[in-house]
């Protein structure tokens, strides 16, 4: 089966560049995605956008290029409840990846026991109505249920706008809560304005929230490089993210995990060279030790505690 992109999609950086900044060994690349292939693992007929193919293969090269040792493959929403295209990307990393999936209330025991053979270890809410449909809040807890005894946990998509409402949601489930991005801050607002205070008070008073330091380059209104003429490296690329991104991972640093979000879905302006999201890790996190808490301790913690 062939699909056709979605107009104005870009593809994923072909030559990223080699980071500057070398991660600590066994660091966890814990957002990322495969797309397909479709003529293989077609995308799903009710999905908001058609990517281009990015697969297993293309991620664990990167994974490699990049530094890295491991990764978490969260479930894109262009493959719905389609878990397969995830799952084969577990089945062949050798133990070196983990997954998060979508399921609907009618998935059985035996199908959740079958992904967490293959290393699945949570499932994604979402809720950014671009990207799905609504599903009831009786479902997701339902499923919420469903899931906790096998020590997963669940993963939360949102726009930060949309948080008071969902507090009293995702303040009572049942597992870790994983929230994807920081709850999409608008950083063109104050690090210690309402909204991201809103945030921050989430995770102070609710010690099951985690939170993802990742995407600064969908976050980002300056981009990289911040200034014209300034070299990577020299300063902070997605400078106006360090500051949300750096709180978040001070007052929570044993909460906290970050991701490349390959292969960067629905980025129309810009793609990101991986390279410079890996450069962008000392900013936020700024020692030694909070590197080591971020990109080992945490995921490893989360996803593989066997072995920790
Ligand atoms: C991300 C961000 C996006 C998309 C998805 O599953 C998805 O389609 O997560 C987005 O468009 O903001 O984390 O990959």
């Amino acid at each position: 089966m062939s699909f056709e992109k979605t107009p104005g999609w870009l593809d994923w950086h072909a030559k990223p560049s080699k980071p500057r900044f070398t991660v600590p060994p066994g660091s966890v690349d814990a957002h990322c995605h495969v797309f397909g292939p479709g003529a293989v693992f077609p995308y799903a007929a009710g999905r908001k956008y058609t990517p281009c193919d990015a697969s297993r293969q293309q991620l664990y090269a990167l994974r490699d290029h990049l530094g890295l040792a491991r990764n978490v493959v969260v479930q894109a929403t262009c493959h719905g409840t389609d878990n397969r295209a995830m799952v084969d990307a577990l089945k062949h990393a050798d133990g070196r990846a983990r997954g998060v999936a979508t399921v609907k209330r009618t998935v059985t025991d035996h199908e959740l026991h079958y992904m967490h053979a293959c290393g699945v270890r949570g499932v994604r809410f979402n809720f950014v109505r671009r990207l799905v449909d609504f599903t009831p809040r009786d479902e997701l807890l339902e499923i919420a249920g469903r899931i906790a005894p096998l020590g997963w946990h669940v993963v939360v998509y949102f726009e930060a706008v949309d948080l008071p409402e969902l507090w009293d949601f995702f303040t009572a489930l049942p597992t870790i809560v994983v929230v994807d991005h920081m709850g999409r801050p608008d950083v063109g607002q104050p690090v210690d304005g309402p909204e991201f205070e809103l945030f921050v008070k989430l995770m102070r008073e609710h010690g099951n929230v985690w939170s993802k330091v990742s995407c600064p380059e969908r976050l980002s209104r300056t981009g990289p490089p911040a200034l014209p003429g300034e070299v990577s490296g020299e300063q902070a690329p997605y400078r106006d993210v360090v500051p949300f991104a750096r709180r978040i991972v001070e007052a929570f640093p044993d909460r906290v995990l970050w991701g490349t979000d390959w292969p960067h879905p629905n980025l129309k302006d810009h793609m990101p060279d991986d390279g410079l999201l890996v450069d962008f890790i000392p900013h936020i996190a700024v020692t030694t030790e909070l590197q080591t808490q971020l990109l080992v301790t945490n995921p490893m913690h989360l996803y593989w505690p066997e072995e920790t």
